[in-house]
C-alpha cells in the first residue's frame, strides 16, 4: 500500500476509465498467476460503483474487464503450461534459441548466418530476428504455429521469452502503439513468391486477436477483407500462384486503449492489363475463374450471358483453364461469405457479378474489316452475340457500344467528325473498355470496404499499417507492369536503408553519438535515374508517350540518349530492349507496347456510353465531374497527393491534358510513403529459401543473394553497434518518469533526470546526445514492460486507497 502516494490528479491516462480497466485486468491476471495472498475478489470489483458509473450509461465497461480478466486467466494457466512441449507433427518446440537472433551471434559473416538459417530452416524455425527486424523464411508448407494458441503465447510477451514469430512482430507493433499512443507501421518486403501476403495476413490475424472489441462482427468483417481484395487482385503468374497484382496498405485502426475499431485499404496501381492478356503459363484475375465455376454450379450462367463449358467459343479473356473445378467453387463461395459479411448488399453482389460477366463477354467481341479493299479503314462486329450479351450484362444499348467501339469522335474548329476506327483500333478499343470497367470495379470494391470498416465512432484513435506491395520481379520477358513493379520494390527498399543506415548515421553524427559507421549500398542513385525530373526514365517515358508518332524505337533510342550510367545499359544484340542494375539484381525489359500502356486512354465515346447505363453501379463507376469544356479535374500537387480511386483516369476527351500510369504511379509511390512516414515502422524481410516450393529445400545461393542485396549482414551489424531508438529527453524522462519517481512528482525532463531513470531502469549501453536519449533495440521492451508493472501497481493503490477492492 505504501509503494505508491496516490496523486490527487491522476495523470489523464489514468484517469481514463478504460485504462483502468486493462491495468487492472493486468494486476488480476499477475494476482491469478502469482497466487498473490491479496487475490481481490472479481465479482466485488465488476459490482462496484466506479465500474458501472465510469461509462456513464450501463455496465458495458464491466463487461468488458470480465472479458479481458478471463483473457488474463488464460494467460496465467498459458505461462504454467508453456514448458510442455507441443508434440504435434510440425510444430515447434516452444523454447527460444541462442541462435534467435542474429545480433546475438559470436561469429558473424555470411557462412555464419547462412549456416544458422539453414540449420533453423530445417528444423521448421523459419523466423529468425536480426535486432528489432524480423527475417522470414518461407517454408512452403502449412505449419501448426498460428492458431490462438499460438498468438496467446505471444501476447504481450518479452521478445526473448518465445522462438522468433510473426506473432512477435505484430505484438511488438501492438503494444508500442497503445503504450506510446503512437501509430505504427509494418513493412513487408521480399521478391515475388516469398511469402508477404501472407505474412500480411499473419498480421492482421494477430492484431484482431489482440484488438479484441465487443463488436464480434467487426474482426469478422476485417478477417475477410484481405480474402476479398486478393480475389479481384491477385493470380497465378509464373512464380507465384497467388501473386498480388497490386499494393496493399491496410490500416487496422485501435481506440487509444487497444480496441479494434475499423480498418482502410488502400490500393497502388492494379495490373490492369492482366485483365486482356497473360504471358503464357499464367492465368487471369482468380476472380473469374471464381465466378465462373460458381455461376456454373448454381446452374446461373445463362442469367449471366457466359458460354456453357461445352461451347465452341469459349470466353476468351480467360485464354485457358477454365473448369468448373471444386475449388474454384469453393472460392466462389468463399467470396460470396466475404462480401455479406463486410455489409455489401444482395443488389451490389449482383451488379458486380454482371460488370464481371460483361467484361467476359467485351473480351469475346471481335471484329472485321467492312470492306476487302480498304482493309485498314473501316470495322464491324460479325458476330453480335458477345457484344449483346456484354451490352446487357452492362445495361447499355448494343448498337450504342458498337457505334462507340468501330468509330470516333473528332472535334475541329468546334466541329465534330466521326471517323471510323480500324481493326486494330477498335480491338483497342475494346481492351481498353476492359480494363477501364475492371480497374474502376477493383478502386470500388475497395472504397465500398473502406465505407463499411470506417470507425463508427469519433474516438481519434491510432493505427498500425500493413504494407504488402508486388515483390520484385524478373520473368523471361519483362514488361512495363514489371518495370513499375520493381521500382516500387527500389522505393520500398530505399526506404528502408534510409531507416536502418542513413538516418541512424545523420543522427549520430549531429548529436555526437560516436557510433561507427557501417557501409551500406546505397541504391538512392538508381532510383534518381527512374523518378528524377525531367531526365529520369519515367519523364522522359511520358513525354515520348506525348508525341503520336514516338514508336518503341525511338522510345529505346531517347532511353539510351539520355540515361548515361552504370545502372542502364541497351544489349546489342536483342532489340527493343534495355536492361536495368536493380538492387536486387539486373532485369532485361522488353519496350513493346510501353508507351500505349503508359498512355492507358480510355476513348470520350466509350465513356459516353458507359455514363447511360441504367446499372447503378457502373453509372457511379463513370460519372465524375466534368469541367463544361467537359474536361477532367485533376489536381496534381505534391501537396495534395491525389487517391487514384477517386480519379482514375484523365484520358477521357481528347481536348485534355494526359494522366499517364507514370505519372500515377509517381504520386502513387509519394501518397505511399507519406502514410508509412508517419508510423514507427517495423521490418519484416521475407526470403525465398528455393525457386521450386519446395518445403525444407534450402538452395544457400539463392538465400545468399537476397540476404544480400536486402543488406542484411549489414543489418546485424549495424544493429549489433547502432541505436535503433531515440527519444527526445524531455519526452523520455515524461514517459518513464514512473520507474524511477513517485507519480506525483513530475519531475523536469533534464538530463540528469533521464541519467536516474536509465540507472534506475539497470540499462546498460545506453547513451545520452545532444538533445536525444540513444536506446539499443532492446532496451524499449524492458522499459515498456517496468513501465506497464508499474502502472498495473499504481492504478492497484489507487484502488485501495478508495477502498474498493473490498
Ligand atoms: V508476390 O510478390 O505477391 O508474387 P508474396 O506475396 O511474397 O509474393 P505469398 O505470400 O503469396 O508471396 O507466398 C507464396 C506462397 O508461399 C503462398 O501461396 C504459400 O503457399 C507459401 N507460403 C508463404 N508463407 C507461408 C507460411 N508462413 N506458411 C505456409 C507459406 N506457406
Ligand atoms: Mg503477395
Amino acid at each position: 500500500k505504501a509503494l505508491f502516494k496516490i496523486p490527487r490528479n491522476p495523470s489523464p491516462t489514468l484517469r481514463h476509465p478504460e485504462h483502468w480497466c486493462r491495468s487492472f485486468s493486468h494486476f488480476i491476471a499477475q494476482c491469478l498467476i502469482k497466487d498473490f495472498e491479496t487475490r481481490p475478489s472479481v465479482t466485488h470489483l465488476l459490482e462496484h460503483p466506479f465500474i458501472k458509473q465510469a461509462h456513464g450509461k450501463d455496465t458495458s465497461l464491466g463487461q468488458q474487464l470480465s472479458v479481458l480478466i478471463r483473457e488474463q486467466q488464460d494467460v496465467g494457466n498459458r505461462i504454467k503450461t508453456r514448458h510442455e512441449r507441443i508434440n504435434t507433427r510440425k510444430t515447434l518446440i516452444i523454447e527460444s534459441c541462442p541462435d534467435d537472433d542474429l545480433v546475438d551471434l559470436e561469429v558473424l559473416d555470411e557462412e555464419t548466418i547462412i549456416a544458422h538459417l539453414q540449420r533453423r530452416y530445417q528444423e521448421l524455425q523459419i523466423y529468425t530476428y536480426v535486432g528489432d527486424i524480423l527475417i522470414a523464411l518461407n517454408p512452403f508448407q502449412n505449419l501448426n504455429i498460428y492458431s490462438p494458441q499460438f498468438s496467446k503465447l505471444y501476447h504481450g510477451m518479452k521478445r526473448s521469452t518465445n522462438p522468433p514469430h510473426i506473432f512477435a512482430t505484430a505484438d511488438a507493433a501492438y503494444q508500442s502503439m497503445v503504450t506510446l499512443s503512437k501509430d505504427q507501421c509494418i513493412i513487408i518486403s521480399g521478391e515475388s513468391g516469398a511469402g508477404k501476403t501472407e505474412s500480411a495476413h499473419l498480421i492482421v490475424q494477430h492484431l484482431t486477436f489482440l484488438g479484441k472489441a465487443n463488436n464480434r462482427t467487426l474482426r469478422e468483417k476485417i478477417l475477410q477483407v484481405n480474402p476479398l481484395v486478393e480475389a479481384f487482385g491477385n493470380a497465378c503468374t509464373a512464380i507465384n500462384d497467388n501473386s498480388s497484382r497490386f499494393g496493399k496498405y491496410l490500416e487496422m485502426k485501435f481506440t487509444p486503449t487497444g480496441a479494434v475499431m475499423g480498418a482502410k485499404i488502400s490500393e497502388y496501381l492494379l495490373e490492369k492489363s492482366r485483365v486482356i492478356k497473360q504471358a503464357t503459363g499464367e492465368k487471369n484475375f482468380h476472380i473469374f475463374y471464381y465466378i465462373y465455376a460458381g455461376l456454373y454450379h448454381q446452374g446461373n450462367l445463362k442469367k449471366y450471358r457466359l458460354p456453357n463449358k461445352t461451347a465452341p467459343r469459349f470466353v476468351f479473356i480467360l485464354m485457358q483453364d477454365i473448369v468448373s473445378s471444386k475449388l474454384y467453387e469453393e472460392q466462389f463461395d468463399a467470396i460470396q461469405d466475404c462480401f455479406r459479411i463486410i455489409g455489401f448488399t444482395e443488389e451490389e453482389v449482383n451488379s458486380v457479378y454482371r460488370i464481371l460477366s460483361g467484361i467476359l463477354n467485351t473480351g469475346n467481341i471481335e471484329f472485321t474489316s467492312t470492306s476487302s479493299q480498304h482493309q485498314s479503314d473501316k470495322s464491324e462486329v460479325p458476330d453480335s452475340e458477345a457484344l449483346d450479351n456484354a451490352a446487357t450484362l452492362l445495361s447499355i444499348g448494343s448498337e450504342e457500344l458498337q457505334e462507340a467501339l468501330t468509330s470516333h469522335c473528332v472535334v475541329t474548329r468546334g466541329e465534330t467528325i466521326i471517323r471510323t476506327n480500324t481493326v486494330d483500333k477498335a480491338t483497342d478499343v475494346r481492351d481498353a473498355m476492359s480494363k477501364a470497367l475492371y480497374g474502376r470495379l477493383f478502386s470500388w470494391i475497395v472504397n465500398r470496404i473502406n465505407a463499411l470498416l470506417q470507425p463508427d465512432t469519433n474516438i481519434c484513435g491510432m493505427n498500425v499499417g500493413i504494407l504488402d506491395i508486388f515483390g520484385f520481379e524478373n520473368f523471361k520477358k519483362n514488361s512495363f507492369e514489371q518495370l513499375c513493379i520493381n521500382i516500387a520494390n527500389e522505393q520500398i527498399q530505399f526506404y528502408f536503408n534510409q531507416h536502418i543506415f542513413a538516418l541512424e548515421q545523420i543522427e549520430y553524427q549531429s548529436e555526437g553519438v560516436d557510433a561507427s559507421l557501417v557501409e551500406y549500398e546505397d541504391n538512392r542513385p538508381i532510383l534518381d535515374m527512374f523518378l528524377q525530373k525531367p531526365m529520369g526514365l519515367l519523364s522522359l517515358l511520358d513525354e515520348e508517350s506525348r508525341f503520336p508518332q514516338a514508336t518503341d524505337q525511338t522510345l529505346v533510342d531517347k532511353f539510351q540518349d539520355n540515361l548515361r550510367n552504370k545502372y542502364f545499359w541497351t544489349p546489342k544484340r536483342v532489340e527493343l530492349c534495355f536492361g536495368i542494375q536493380h538492387y536486387a539484381g539486373k532485369v532485361l525489359y522488353n519496350v513493346s507496347g510501353f508507351l500505349e500502356k503508359n498512355r492507358d486512354t480510355l476513348p470520350a465515346d466509350i465513356v459516353v456510353v458507359l455514363r447511360t447505363s441504367e446499372n447503378k453501379l457502373l453509372q457511379q463507376l463513370f460519372s465524375s465531374p466534368l469541367t463544361k469544356t467537359g474536361t477532367r479535374i485533376i489536381q496534381l500537387s505534391s501537396h495534395k497527393l491525389f487517391n487514384y480511386s477517386k480519379c482514375v483516369y484523365a484520358c477521357e476527351t481528347t481536348n485534355m491534358r494526359r494522366q499517364t500510369v507514370a505519372s500515377y504511379f509517381r504520386y502513387s509511390l509519394m501518397d505511399l510513403l507519406s502514410k508509412m512516414v508517419v508510423g514507427t515502422p517495423h521490418f519484416v524481410r521475407c526470403i525465398k529459401p528455393n525457386d521450386d516450393r519446395q518445403a525444407l529445400l534450402f538452395n544457400k545461393e539463392r538465400v545468399m543473394v537476397q540476404l544480400r542485396y536486402t543488406g542484411i549482414l549489414e543489418t546485424v551489424n549495424i544493429r549489433r553497434q547502432g541505436y535503433s531508438h531515440r527519444i527526445l529527453i524531455e519526452e523520455f524522462v515524461n514517459r518513464y518518469y514512473y520507474l524511477a519517481f513517485r507519480a506525483h512528482q513530475m519531475p523536469q525532463g533534464s538530463r540528469e533526470n533521464a541519467i536516474i531513470i536509465l540507472q534506475r531502469a539497470k540499462l546498460d549501453n545506453w547513451v545520452l546526445g545532444k538533445t536525444k536519449v540513444f536506446l539499443k533495440y532492446y532496451h524499449v521492451e524492458q522499459l515498456n514492460l517496468m513501465l506497464r508493472e508499474v502502472i498495473a501497481r499504481v492504478v492497484l493503490m489507487q484502488a485501495y486507497t478508495k477502498g474498493w477492492l473490498g
